[in-house]
């Protein structure tokens, strides 16, 4: 296998397109930008490719996503050649695979690793991008795609005194490579989203205590991860893209089987099998058992109390286990998926903090301080999640027209035309950005369509001998009123969730991704693209 650092790319700083970001989606809208013969260079912050497995090496961490379909179709032979080894494979084999993908499609020469980008601004005399990376070098390019994730930014909220702990502390997301050993020590876990129900059980084992702050108790579904049967891979993999295109036409781009339609009509005993068939089979399709989750508080409800009970069930403490017990609506936050996570909590050597109303008053050298009590520590995790969706692109000082700050236009919340790109910053697109369906779809399929598009319209554009394009602010402010509107309907825009911004201090509170689903969505891309790209204008 190839290694980052065994192709330098060339000097030369002119290129037809600079991509940001060797993520799945900078990996594979590299491939495509080849394809139109233009001349590309991904700058990445990282180290290797794979953006978020790559960056996410925390222990335990995996996809919580069925791994036969959260990988990438644009390639027959490679879905057909690459074989998975567990239905929710490790960070390790995730990476492995983007790696692969790297060496398998070449693209290893046009990436640029240990390159954050800082800058990126446009020259309309010239129509060029300037993209400027944190050691000063400048590229300069017709087109510039941001592919920086959805959630990439790391949200370190400001603990008073964080800087005075005598231990180490080390968020979930910038993992130290070589790992870490919390052998016989006492470790404090803040943060019991994906990635503290992931990581909590397997730190339990290595750690003489952990004990875990808490602040809101997540609903977490059991992943019942096992290895892949070589027949179900054999079988899958023949029906591909039926059973791809299946997943293309469900709300979520998921293959998930589909329950009934409301949770409320079913009879008690209707709902009960559901949910014990669905809790028994494990993972995220227990979201898709009925349609009026988010429409009905009342069929809300009996998901709700169907898991709060099955903690009860597993949780020996009665007082842990009520603590542990979710009070807001199931799905409103991003459901979790766990392996033993609720059981860990019997452990001797785990204990559980509410911080949910005292908080965490201080970081002390030794420990945590939650009122007058002070939890000692040697070692501190913080897996206190991300500033989704547009941290990763307020962190870049990115100027566009007339040297309009994207900072200064998204202060109040993220404006884009479908998620796809931003009025007064000509020739950029993003990947998977605010007011697409992104992140409550399967990343990797909505990430190829969204590559495919912008492939298209560039295309569209050699075609017919146009150099410029920018989304039209009527069609962007039209395109974000619906965003919102149909965000308004959905129970899941009432709670506080990173969806929202409301995990991050002074974020402002808007609901950031499309919730009409991936179907509606992809629809509308069609249309508009079948239009002429409708809502964009060109020159
Ligand atoms: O982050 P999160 P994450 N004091 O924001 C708590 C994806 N992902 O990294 O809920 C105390 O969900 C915060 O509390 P609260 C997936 O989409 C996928 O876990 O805000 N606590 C919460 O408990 C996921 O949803 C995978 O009250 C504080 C936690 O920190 C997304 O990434 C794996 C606090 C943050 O949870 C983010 O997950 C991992 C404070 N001041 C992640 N500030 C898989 O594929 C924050 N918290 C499996």
């Amino acid at each position: 296998m190839t290694n980052a650092n065994d192709n330098a790319p060339d000097a030369s700083t002119e290129f037809g397109a600079v991509v940001v970001g060797a993520g799945f989606a900078g990996m594979y809208m590299l491939h495509k930008l080849r394809g139109l013969g233009l001349r590309v260079r991904v700058v990445e912050a990282g180290g290797s490719v794979g953006g978020t497995w790559y960056w996410n090496r925390y222990p335990g961490a995996r996809v919580d996503t069925e791994t036969m379909f959260y990988s990438y179709q644009f390639s027959n032979e490679l879905q057909q050649e690459w074989e998975w080894s567990e239905r929710y494979p490790s960070q390790g084999e995730l990476h492995g695979y983007a790696k692969h993908v790297a060496d398998r499609f070449e693209l290893w020469p046009d990436i640029q690793f240990d390159s954050p980008v800082e800058k990126a601004t446009w020259d309309e005399a010239t129509r060029r991008w300037t993209i400027e990376t944190a050691d000063g070098t400048q590229l300069i390019s017709q087109y510039c795609v941001m592919a920086t994730g959805c959630l990439s930014s790391v949200n370190t909220p400001k603990f008073k005194g964080l800087e005075n702990f005598a231990g180490p502390v080390h968020h979930t997301a910038r993992w130290p490579e070589a790992g870490v050993d919390f052998t016989g020590q006492r470790v404090a876990v803040i943060g019991t989203g994906s990635s503290g129900v992931q990581s909590i059980p397997v730190i339990a084992e290595q750690a003489a205590g952990l004990t875990v702050f808490q602040r809101t108790g997540n609903y977490v579904i059991p992943a019942h991860n096992r290895p892949i049967d070589p027949a179900e891979a054999a079988e899958i993999k023949a029906n591909y893209p039926a059973l791809r295109a299946k997943a293309s036409a469900s709300f979520s781009g998921n293959y998930f089987p589909v329950g009934g339609p409301s949770a409320v009509e079913a009879s008690e005993e209707e709902r009960n099998r559901e949910y014990e068939a669905r809790w028994a089979t494990g993972g995220l399709a227990f979201m898709a058992a009925y349609a009026d989750f988010m429409t009905s508080e009342e069929a809300n409800e009996t998901a709700s109390e169907f898991i709060r009970n099955k903690i009860r069930g597993i949780v020996k403490d009665s007082a842990t286990a009520e603590l542990l017990a979710p009070k807001q609506l199931f799905m409103c936050k991003r459901l979790c998926v766990g392996i033993d996570y609720y059981e860990t909590y019997n452990r001797e050597n785990v204990s559980l903090v509410d911080v949910s109303e005292t908080v965490i008053d201080e970081i002390l050298p030794e420990g945590v301080r939650v009122g007058d009590q002070v939890y000692e520590a040697d070692a501190m995790v913080l897996a206190t999640g991300f500033d989704a969706m547009t941290g990763a692109l307020k962190r870049i000082d990115i100027r566009g027209v007339e040297n309009a700050s994207l900072r200064d236009l998204w202060e109040d919340g993220p404006r884009a035309y479908l998620g796809l790109a931003i009025s007064k910053f000509p020739n950029m697109f993003i990947i998977t950005g605010p007011g697409s369906p992104s992140v409550l779809t399967n990343m990797i399929p909505s990430i190829e369509q969204h590559v495919n598009w912008i492939t298209d319209c560039l295309a569209h554009m050699q075609g017919q001998g146009l150099s410029r394009v920018e989304p039209e602010p009527e069609a962007q402010e039209t395109w974000v009123a619906h965003v919102n509107e149909i965000a308004d309907l959905s129970m899941r825009s009432t709670c506080s969730s990173w969806y929202l911004g409301s995990n991050v201090d002074g974020k402002p509170r808007v609901f950031m991704p499309y919730i009409g689903g991936f179907p509606a969505y992809t629809r509308k891309c069609d249309e508009i693209a079948a239009a002429g790209y409708a809502g964009f204008s060109f020159g």
